[in-house]
């Protein structure tokens, strides 16, 4: 938690002004700013493994390396360290996984909130169990169209009929908390709803 919290307040040095967040995607200088699904007020910062970050991965190792271990095997890289912004405004992303459909899990995502994270402030949401079969990638992201991938996360009914799966899990959290997730598990980013942004 301190952790988290000295990686917001030294903002300044790890994240570049606000001002740099630009609306015109054609300006984003790749080095500076990843690829994220639904780009109206989200942002993908990617962070420089500057001191308090590499403090705050040595802190989240040990509590994740165990399950990561147990769905990767021992030979793991580090693929992508970045902190998703979501200002005020940030609309609902559509439903999706970070990867294609693979029999065998290929990646899996740590998501560490850096402030407190309610239902308000555009939590992640994940359809839990969605990784386990292709049946689901293939009704939502091959054949869904987006009135589909929209209803699965509104409607609670539709979604168990669809899928069959376990309700819908809003990952609503303590500063410093994880969340986990396979990369083909089905989830998106919330509604973005009050004032200040939500950087996890
Ligand atoms: O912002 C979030 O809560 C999730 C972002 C995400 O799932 C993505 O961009 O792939």
């Amino acid at each position: 938690m301190e952790t988290a919290l000295a990686l917001m307040e030294q903002g300044a040095n790890v994240m570049p002004d606000t001002s740099q967040r630009y609306h015109d995607t054609s300006q984003y200088d790749p080095n500076c700013w990843g690829n994220v699904h639904e780009r109206t007020n989200r942002w993908d910062l990617k962070l420089r493994l500057c001191p308090v970050v590499e403090k705050a991965l040595r802190e989240i190792l040990p509590s994740v390396h165990g399950v990561i271990d147990a769905i990767l095997g021992p030979k793991t890289a580090l693929v992508e360290l970045a902190s998703l912004i979501s200002d005020p405004g940030a609309p609902s992303q559509l439903l999706h996984a970070d990867t294609l459909y693979t029999v065998n899990a290929e990646m899996v995502t740590v998501f560490v909130p850096l402030q407190d994270i309610d239902e308000h402030m555009g939590p992640t949401n994940m359809l839990p169990q969605t990784h386990t079969s292709a049946e689901h990638w293939q009704k939502v992201i091959k054949n869904g169209g987006p009135e589909v991938r929209k209803r699965i996360v509104s409607d609670p009914q539709f979604q168990h009929e669809e899928l069959g799966t376990p309700p819908l899990m809003l990952c609503t959290g303590a500063t410093g908390t994880g969340f986990m997730m396979d990369s083909r598990l089905l989830h998106c980013g919330g509604v973005r709803q009050r004032q200040n942004p939500r950087l996890s």
